[in-house]
């Protein structure tokens, strides 16, 4: 796996649009939204069913949007909750940041070094062609592993307390991402991915 520790700015993968701002949130707002994230939002223990078999998916979530948008993957359907004044808040930087309008965030809550995420693509239709995911790291650096669908190519992307990654252009077309369980974790750690739905 090719590894960089300091990757900042625009991150040059082949057939990848990539942006990543570690710096995006000052220490105490970040710590702040970590608190407060945790605390208040509807976190769910969401199941699927891989290979016929109905498992827990190894970490917590939460749906946020616009009435309407709906989110679907792996036979699951979540609803959108309210908007929280601290969401709306981090869209809104988000979207200044980016210069796209977002109307629905994906908040994952890992635990723990056991909660993961598998490969996938955020492609699901309702997104649309190319499209742009702001993604908000708060709590441990945990890393974020991408794989070239076509070649294998492979990098892996340490995302901190505080960032934004940008991801944007054929990047989920051509590219899977994920999050793999390790030993070495002990902390928790929430991301948010803002998301424009077509609905
Ligand atoms: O936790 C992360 O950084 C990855 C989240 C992700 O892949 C997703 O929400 O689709």
């Amino acid at each position: 796996m090719q590894q960089s520790l300091f990757d900042t700015g625009v991150i040059t993968l082949p057939q990848a649009e990539l942006d990543y701002r570690p710096d995006f949130l000052d220490q105490c707002s970040a710590d702040g939204l970590l608190r407060c994230f945790r605390d208040s939002l509807a976190w769910r223990q969401d199941h699927i069913k891989l290979y016929g078999k109905v498992v827990k998916i190894p970490r917590l979530q939460a749906w946020y949007g616009d009435a309407g948008t709906q989110y679907r993957y792996s036979g699951l359907t979540l609803s959108p909750e309210h908007w929280t004044a601290e969401l709306s808040a981090l869209k809104l930087a988000c979207e200044q940041a980016c210069g796209q309008r977002f109307n629905a965030v994906l908040a994952n809550w890992y635990r723990s070094g056991d909660d993961s995420m598998g490969w996938h693509s955020d492609d699901e239709p309702e997104l649309g062609r190319n499209p742009v995911i702001a993604s908000v790291s708060l709590g441990v650096c945990r890393n974020l592993d991408f794989r070239h669908k076509g070649t294998g190519q492979t990098h892996r992307l340490p995302l901190q307390h505080g960032s934004l990654l940008i991801m944007s252009g054929p990047t989920q077309s051509h590219w899977q991402h994920g999050i793999a369980k390790t030993r070495r974790v002990i902390g928790e750690r929430i991301n948010l991915t803002f998301r424009y739905i077509y609905c």
